[in-house]
């Protein structure tokens, strides 16, 4: 009986390309469903963010999720609804290759976030085994301690002016900025952000504070454009939307494109109604 062997991980290509200095860029599984994860992990992307903080995954259904990917050729990573001890220990039992870690706003929280993703004597996380250590070479705790990527997101104003305090702490491999929480900390709306807004020149700030630190900087991207302007700009850790919005982005495409006839299309929905 021939068998095509299993996969196995000897290091973690996101981590190896964020510290390498690489950009990389990967979209968020909104859509609780390893069907479109599998669907979405062929097309290229470098890793998939399984989004538990703000979608009705389940629990069962996110470790669904990370087979799906990983059986793609995809990384498969998840953001924790919070920082955690216990969410980040158990996704990363669940198999998760890398964490994004919401609301990091201070070094104290960054320091806590490395903690619980490493074992004693870095840090403070339980062995109880992972999903992922039958793909890794070797002891997976030497591999998890070494090759996870740590992505903590900076999505306040306070956060901002930390950055580069948060970046330096040793263990965390770069950061995300949420774009949306960042313009509610800084009292803005949607319409306050873009080119020569405050927004822009905070997000850019943090940029330069990851680059001064030799971490990689990252954010969640809403086009293609903006992806190639990011990496241009030196970001390394770009998300792109999410399976939600590329279906229903697709779906409207094709609706509109059907002649209705005299009768009105409904409305498109507003940017946002679904931002991930
Ligand atoms: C935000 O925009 O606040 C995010 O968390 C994006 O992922
Ligand atoms: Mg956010």
């Amino acid at each position: 009986m021939s068998h095509s062997g299993r996969q196995h991980f000897t290091t973690n290509p996101v981590t190896d390309k964020l510290r390498s200095g690489q950009p990389t860029v990967g979209a968020w599984l909104s859509l609780c469903s390893p069907a479109a994860a599998e669907s979405m992990a062929q097309i290229g992307w470098d890793w998939l963010v399984v989004d538990v903080e703000h979608s009705p995954v389940g629990f069962e259904t996110m470790v669904g999720c990370f087979r799906a990917i990983q059986l793609g050729g995809a990384v498969p990573m998840a953001r924790v609804p919070w920082n955690d001890t216990v969410w980040i220990q158990r996704t990363l039992d669940a198999g998760a290759m890398g964490l994004v870690i919401p609301m990091v706003n201070s070094p104290d929280d960054a320091r806590q976030a490395v903690a619980d993703m490493k074992y004693a004597t870095r840090g403070q996380r339980s062995y109880g085994g992972s999903r992922l250590a039958a793909y890794i070479d070797g002891d997976y705790r030497t591999w998890a301690d070494q090759h996870l990527s740590v992505i903590v997101m900076i999505e306040t104003i306070q956060a901002v002016e930390q950055a580069e305090a948060i970046l330096s702490v040793e263990g965390v491999d770069g950061c995300f900025i949420g774009p949306n929480d960042l313009a509610l900390s800084m009292g803005l709306s949607l319409n306050e952000t873009g080119p020569g807004t405050r927004h822009e020149a905070a997000m850019l700030q943090v940029l330069a504070a990851a680059r001064a630190c030799g971490k990689a900087a990252g954010k969640h991207c809403f086009s293609p454009a903006d992806v190639n302007t990011r990496i241009a700009q030196g970001f390394q850790f770009l998300g792109l939307a999410s399976d939600a919005v590329f279906m229903a982005r697709a779906a409207q495409e094709a609706l509109s494109a059907v002649n209705l006839g005299p009768a009105p299309a409904a409305p498109a929905p507003g940017d946002s109604a679904r931002l991930y």
